[in-house]
């Protein structure tokens, strides 16, 4: 935490600059834009009724046939337009040449990393022991008596991988693809363990894999390189890309491929559970599989305007019994798909898994016939169960929701209960329902050994601009449990960016139990909050434990600034007094706040009723959309035009 606090002397600038900017570039705030609507209404009121009932009359006309062509279907309700966002650099996904690392060194990209599937190169990790290297071509290649050598290519994938004689003698299996595969595979066998660390992360040293053949030679790889071509296409009538269920294989790795248009059939019910969607990591029973490393792939239109469910998973963690471990998956795009990306409970022991510089895009169900379940509960991230040290680092997740109008929840990221030691840090989320979430509890049916704990949001973006969801936004939620176990402890949240042009509770906390004294401390430091409220019930803030006896009173809230958009609405709701409320060094805007039910409208009340924040300020702030483009592209908030700062 020091290390953050520190790092915010040279963000200081930034959000000064940035506050400065904004007021030169949008001199009228969301805030005075209500009041000038109001008077403009006040004023013009007659001539808005004769206007209305003007254009109630035309609209009979013409529902009547009297103007124009009939107009049965009800028109959807458009909404407000996308504002333009800017993705600042080194977030996402980013298509590159070669995603490699063969020779192990740590260095992406290099002469020596591009040798693997070059057909020719018969030693691509430079280890001294020649590689299984067996290839594949969907047009040119023929299955037995084919080897799968560069002169005798295999014709599917499927075979590569039954001739591919696994991992006892030494050589991994390397499986290099070239054109268009109508296929569902299985894995079958695993490669040479061992591993290799590469920025604090174990990665496969001798993993089977399966990757985009060079077959131009020129040291670029599908599908950044569009002379090479190595698709897995479904056809929308496939179920998976890749199953790992059956064999359950450790060592893998699969780079430098395209996956689409698998899973999304609503209707199949013939369906096994979790098996819907691009890729499986694991089956059911017991086991260890471990070292799995997916990067460079896009995965395009998989379960595309499926119906929300549980089984509908582009990469499915559904793992029964069996321990996940060392998983990454790192610079892919996830275009268009619906329902989970990630989703299951890696089992007791599971961990260390990271999702870095990918960019997911939602696109559910557009039927306006199906059930209003089939168009909630999506999730980039749903993961539950006692697994620990999870990283989603430097993401683009876009809910993408005026494209198909999701009508219940919409998540990004969420860590389920039992989960420890996650790490949220440096993301962009934009247009989704819930953003972040953290639970404790989910139903009797679980045994709870320890409540969920650290997690550390961090130097994320969040941003809302969509005002037609069914629930209120909450940028991040904290929920509530029943016992000490089976709730939610440490959470920090620092440095990180909230904007939304529609109300919204940036933070909704409701961090709570029934059993006894509630473990843990909320931290919310060096933050800038942007949120445009119409009502008391929003707040940038908002504490509530609803019926838990045992309310979290721990909380430490420093250094953040607050910007209100709407009105004289306040910064901080807490339903009660929390009784260890340590807070400073805060802007806050002139909304004022509520504290144990009860409204104060000044600073000085609020220090004297909170006994805390005798060293922040009450002012007016305007805060630019972070993605605007015209803001700089990442201003951690705090202390604007002070240097105090609290420790
Ligand atoms: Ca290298
Ligand atoms: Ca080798
Ligand atoms: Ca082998
Ligand atoms: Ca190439």
């Amino acid at each position: 935490m020091t290390a953050d606090i520190d790092d915010g002397v040279s963000q200081l600038d930034k959000i000064q600059a940035m506050s400065k900017f904004a007021k030169e570039l949008q001199p009228s705030s969301t805030r005075s834009r209500f009041e000038r609507n109001r008077r403009a209404i006040m004023k013009h009121w007659k001539w808005i009724l004769v206007a209305s009932f003007v254009c109630g009359v035309l609209e009979l006309m013409i529902q009547g046939g009297c103007i124009g062509e009939h107009v049965s279907e009800p028109v959807a309700k458009v909404g407000s337009p996308r504002p333009e966002m800017v993705i600042p650099e080194g977030k996402g996904y980013t298509p590159r040449a070669c995603g490699l690392d063969m020779n192990r060194n740590g260095v992406i990209g290099e002469p020596a990393d591009r040798l693997v599937a070059d057909g020719k190169t018969s030693d691509p990790d430079g280890d001294g022991i020649d590689e299984d290297i067996i290839y594949v071509c969907s047009e040119t290649g023929a299955n037995w008596p084919n080897d799968g050598s560069i002169d005798q290519p295999v014709r599917t994938i499927q075979y590569a991988l039954e001739i591919a004689d696994g991992p006892e003698d030494g050589a991994e299996d390397i499986i290099c693809i070239s054109g268009t595969f109508n296929e569902s595979i299985h894995l079958i066998k695993g490669g040479v363990p061992g591993h290799y660390e590469r920025d604090g992360f174990q990665f496969p040293k001798n993993p089977t894999m399966i990757v985009g053949w060079d077959r131009d030679g020129d040291g670029e790889y599908p599908p950044y390189d569009k002379d090479d071509i190595a698709v897995l296409d479904g056809q929308n009538r496939l179920d998976m890309a890749i199953t790992n269920r059956p064999n359950k294989i450790s060592y893998f790795e699969l780079a430098h491929l395209t996956i689409t248009n698998y899973g999304r059939q609503p209707d199949n019910v013939t369906l096994d559970q979790m098996d819907r969607g691009a890729i499986r990591l694991s089956g059911i029973g017991s086991g260890e599989q471990s070292h799995l490393y997916i990067h460079d792939v896009e995965f395009q239109g998989v379960n595309k305007s499926a119906p929300s469910e549980s089984a509908t998973i582009v990469v499915s963690f559904w793992s029964r019994k069996n321990t996940l471990r060392h998983v990454a998956f790192i610079n892919n795009l996830v275009n268009e798909f619906s329902s989970y990306c990630f989703r299951g409970a890696p089992h007791n022991g599971s961990g260390h898994f990271r999702f870095q510089n990918n960019t997911f895009k939602f696109y559910g169900v557009t039927d306006p016939n199906l059930a209003e379940t089939a168009f909630s509960y999506a999730a980039v991230a749903k993961m539950w169960s006692n697994h620990s040290n999870v990283e989603y680092i430097d993401n683009v997740i876009d809910g993408n929701p005026r494209a198909w109008r999701p009508k219940g929840y919409l998540s990004g990221i969420r860590s389920g209960h039992g989960t420890e030691n996650y790490t949220i840090r440096g993301n962009v989320l934009i247009d989704l329902g819930t953003p972040i979430s953290v639970k404790g509890y989910a139903g009797r049916q679980f045994v709870y050994t320890h409540p969920s704990n650290n997690l550390r949001i961090d130097r994320n973006i969040i941003v809302n601009t969509y005002d037609d969801f069914r629930k209120p936004v909450k940028g991040i939620l904290i929920m509530a449990g029943r016992t000490q176990n089976a709730t939610v402890a440490d959470v920090a949240i620092t440095n990180n960016v909230f904007y939304s042009s529609s109300e919204w509770n940036a933070i909704r906390c409701h961090a709570a139990n029934n059993e006894g004294p509630q473990p843990g401390t909320i931290t919310i430091t060096g933050n800038t909050f942007y949120g445009a409220f119409d009502s008391d019930e929003f707040a940038h803030i908002y504490i509530n434990p609803g019926r838990r006896k045992f309310p979290q009173n721990n909380f430490v809230v420093t250094n953040n600034v607050f910007a209100n958009g709407g009105g004289e609405h306040p910064n901080v709701i807490a339903s009660y007094a929390p009784s260890n409320w340590s807070a400073g060094g805060n802007v806050y805007d002139t909304g004022g706040f509520i504290w144990a039910g009860e409204k104060i409208q000044t600073l000085s009340q609020w220090q004297q009723t909170t006994v805390a924040d005798a060293d922040s300020e009450q002012a007016t702030r305007a805060i630019e959309n972070p993605l605007s483009g015209r803001a700089p592209p990442s201003q951690p908030g705090r202390t604007p035009g002070s240097t105090r700062r609290r420790r």
